[in-house]
């Protein structure tokens, strides 16, 4: 009997999959004993329409590996074993009263890794841990990934989370920087079977132009392929500017105009960067820019998208303001087919009302011991993380708490924070796996699989191409003795407040209910502004709503859509949404300016002074590459899925590697063969990698994907260390940050490559 025979399906449950940001609706069908038969697309879900990549239905892989945790581990004599949740709860508390005890809270930190960001969980409790911890060493994966939007946006539009999307589904004319959405699927722009809506601007006869130093999937699926020399986007893209103003072909647009301030800063800033200028540093060649710089201005409707190769670069934060400001004043900006604002279900501050205006955006409300870098959005760079650990001092880390998070794999000069977390008196990592990080940690603390918890997208769908809302509860039920991860993270939280064992879940819980509908019943422009918070404590307890759903519920209920607990029927609540399984969808993209707007002036600020200060020093910074050193830049896959899906055997086989990719002409000069191994050594670290030779990369540039190397001791990784790969992070440099966002370096390293 085959297995599909033997398990014959008695339920199936739809749900959204969590493991990128394309959110996929998914169709799971469940035997009676709760095994899972088959996953496959949701034909029916409003927005992913069936789409599905590989790694969806591996779901089913990762809830039944047995190396994820299903028990927490304490470190004993310098092995991980199994023990009771009252024991690993008794060692937190002893662990983190002892630190306490011995340098104060100041000597405690906590780090967020990306699994967060698409986890209900860790969206409503993660912040009763920061609260919890009495100290400002907050740290995440934002810093080695998109802080630069945060910021660019912030500054721009007023809040960290006001940031556009290229409206993919109608623009005439897509022009990204550093994006491979072939592989990753899309990145703060969500949109699933992101390759099928580029397909769609081509079948209506619209351009696709990417600029990148490979010539990746997303490149060859595209109409025009510039290879840039990494690290020098924002020369193009201020060239770009510049060239519209030159041709006076600025204009952004009678729809906008009352509302954006700026430009003639713009134009002065930008003054410098000429497309001859560009061309000498880019490797674009000027007719080139000034045709790119022709072309946007005459689209009907275009839009600039950057991601990850322009966001991870010395200068993140000017390239994602200058590429916003293209949207601007190429007149695409809040313009449909241009760059837009989602308005999301379950919002932020700019989605529940309120006027234009406000306090805006800063940065450093404090600074970090060693170095000084300032604090941004809340938190400090990781790169100063291994640092903080290992400077002697005052205010010296000394406990850290890893929240799904991988830092040893993802962050720069990983070396030296893996010896750094070694260096720790105390660690505890919430995590799935023993992996290259929790590895380090004396409890690890293991939440359920992605399967067994209740899902809604609360980040991702903030940043979507059109308005969706879908929630999935549990597809299958937890084990005996199982904590789900919201009660992980508010123990934690309530261990950290209170260094007691007893403190309550579900006192946590309330109190953070508590918090937010006090607040919102007091909000002039809250849907629920003047209800008595106890009748609404009331409605939802009938519901039978408790932890992360009831926090989703509030901010539901209380959003652009919500029911508004009774006021509306009509509206939105989890009920709604509970009996729409394949998501409600409230339509495309609507104009959003200037209600989003939060900045003190109330107006779009294209030329921010911080920024154009920051541009002012571009020139003298990014100079040409010296001849001797290759410029190292990253890469993802379909298959994979930063440094935690390679326990997965489906995924793993076949062509999934992890290969320093060279230009035939850089490998013959370097006497380098496809296949055999390199040395490669940057300015912190050495490694060796199998090369693989292709003319899909620029001359002069190489790369590695990020989040291999799990040949190290101590794991419970067994198909991961089969296959185990090299970090690449050993290569990028922890002293190297975008000094406007904090964010790291991680594409541009300059390295030298040697055969051996
Ligand atoms: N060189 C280079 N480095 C990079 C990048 C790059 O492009 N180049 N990209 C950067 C980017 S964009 C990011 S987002 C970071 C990612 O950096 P991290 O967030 O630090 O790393 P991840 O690989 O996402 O690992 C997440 C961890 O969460 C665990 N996990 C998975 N699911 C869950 C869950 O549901 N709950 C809990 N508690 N744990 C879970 C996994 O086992 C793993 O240990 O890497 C960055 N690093
Ligand atoms: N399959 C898969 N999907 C994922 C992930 C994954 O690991 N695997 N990770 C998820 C996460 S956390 C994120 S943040 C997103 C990221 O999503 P994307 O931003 O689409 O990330 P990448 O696929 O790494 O594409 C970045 C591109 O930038 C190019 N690049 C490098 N340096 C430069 C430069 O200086 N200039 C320019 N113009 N280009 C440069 C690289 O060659 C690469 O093709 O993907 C998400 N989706
Ligand atoms: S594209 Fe992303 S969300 Fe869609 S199935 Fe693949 S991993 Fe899941
Ligand atoms: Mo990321």
């Amino acid at each position: 009997m085959t297995e599909a025979t033997r398990r014959i399906p008695v339920r199936t449950a739809y749900r959204t999959c969590p493991l990128c940001e394309a959110t996929c609706g998914l169709e799971i069908t469940v035997d009676a004993d709760d095994q899972i038969v088959r996953i496959r697309g949701d034909q029916d879900d409003v927005f992913s329409k069936g789409f599905i990549c590989p790694k969806g239905s591996t779901l089913k892989q990762l809830h039944e590996d047995p190396d994820r945790l299903r028990r927490p581990l304490v470190k004993r004599g310098g092995r991980h074993v199994e023990v009771s949740w009252d024991e690993a709860w008794q060692v937190v508390r002893d662990g983190l009263a002892s630190v306490i005890d011995a340098h104060g809270r100041s000597a405690l930190a906590v780090y967020m890794g990306n699994p967060g960001a698409h986890n209900l969980a860790s969206m409503t409790f993660n912040r009763a841990v920061n609260l919890a911890l009495g100290s400002f060493n907050r740290f995440s994966a934002s810093t080695v990934d998109q802080m630069p939007k945060h910021v660019a946006g912030g500054f721009m539009f007023g809040t960290g989370i006001t940031i556009p999307v290229p409206d993919i589904d109608h623009t005439d004319y897509l022009l990204m920087f550093g994006a491979n959405p072939h592989a990753s699927n899309g990145s703060l722009c969500t949109a699933p079977d992101f390759p099928g809506r580029m397909r769609a601007i081509q079948e209506r006869g619209g351009k696709i132009v990417v600029v990148d130093p490979r010539r990746t999937k997303t490149a060859d699926a595209s109409d025009e392929w510039l290879p840039i020399i990494p690290g020098t986007d924002v020369v193009f893209v201020a060239a770009l500017i510049n060239e519209l103003f030159a041709t006076g072909a600025a204009d952004v647009g009678a729809h906008v105009r009352s509302h954006v301030v700026g430009v003639d800063e713009l134009k002065s800033a930008v003054a410098p960067f000429t497309p001859e200028v560009a061309a000498e540093l880019c490797g674009i060649d000027a007719a080139t820019c000034r045709r790119i710089a022709a072309e946007l201005a005459a689209a009907p409707t275009a839009a600039v998208y950057g991601r990850i190769g322009v966001n991870t670069v010395e200068f993140g934060t000017a390239t994602a303001w200058l590429i916003d400001a293209l949207n601007t004043i190429t007149g695409n900006l809040d313009k449909r087919g241009g760059a837009m604002f989602t308005l999301p279900a379950a919002g932020p501050v700019t989605s529940v009302g309120g006027k234009p205006g406000g306090s805006g955006f800063t940065i450093g409300k404090g600074h970090t011991r060693v170095r000084q870098y300032p604090e941004v959005f809340g938190e400090y760079p990781v790169a100063a993380l291994g640092e903080e650990i290992l400077t002697p001092g005052v205010g010296q880390i000394r406990a850290l708490i890893s929240l799904a998070g991988n830092p040893v794999l993802s962050t720069p000069n990983s070396e030296q924070l893996d010896k750094a977390l070694d260096d720790l008196e105390f660690m505890v990592s919430v995590d799935i796996y023993l992996n290259e990080t929790s590895r380090h940690a004396d409890v690890v603390l293991p939440p359920p699989s992605q399967l067994q918890r209740d899902h809604y997208d609360i980040s991702l769908l903030r940043l979507a191409v059109r308005n969706v809302a879908n929630y999935s509860p549990a597809v299958l039920p937890m084990e005996d003795g199982q904590w789900d991860e919201w009660e992980i993270l508010a123990k934690l939280a309530g261990i950290l407040q209170t260094l007691d064992t007893s403190v309550s879940v579900g006192d946590v819980d309330d109190l953070a209910v508590a918090e937010m509908l006090g607040g919102l019943v007091k909000n002039s422009s809250s849907n629920i502004f003047g209800r008595d918070v106890d009748e609404i404590l009331g409605q939802l307890a009938a519901e039978g709503l408790r932890g992360p759903t009831r926090i989703l519920d509030i901010m539901l209920q209380t959003g652009p859509y919500g029911a508004a607990y009774g006021s509306n029927p009509s509206g939105v609540s989890v009920r709604a949404l509970l009996d729409a399984p394949h998501g409600i969808d409230f339509g495309a993209l609507e104009p959003r300016i200037p209600e989003i707007l939060r900045t003190p002036s109330a107006k779009v600020e294209l030329c921010p002074p911080l920024f154009a200060e920051n541009l002012s020093k571009v020139l003298a910074r990014v100079k040409k590459n010296s001849d001797d050193k290759l410029l190292l830049v990253g890469r993802r896959h379909l298959k994979s899925n930063n440094s935690w899906m390679h326990n997965m055997k489906v995924l793993t086989k076949g062509s999934l590697s992890c290969t320093l990719q060279v230009h035939p002409d850089d490998a013959v000069r370097l006497g380098l063969s496809h296949g055999s191994p390199a040395r490669v050594t940057s300015r912190v670290g050495s490694l060796v990698a199998p090369v693989e030779v292709t003319d899909a990369i620029r001359t002069g540039v190489v790369s590695l994907p990020h989040g291999w190397g799990h040949n190290v001791r101590g794991t419970k990784l067994s198909v991961a260390a089969e296959k185990p790969g090299v970090n690449s992070n050993i290569l990028t440099d922890d002293e190297r940050i975008d000094e406007l966002s904090g964010n790291a370096v991680l594409n541009a390293i300059p390295v030298t490559v040697q055969s051996l």
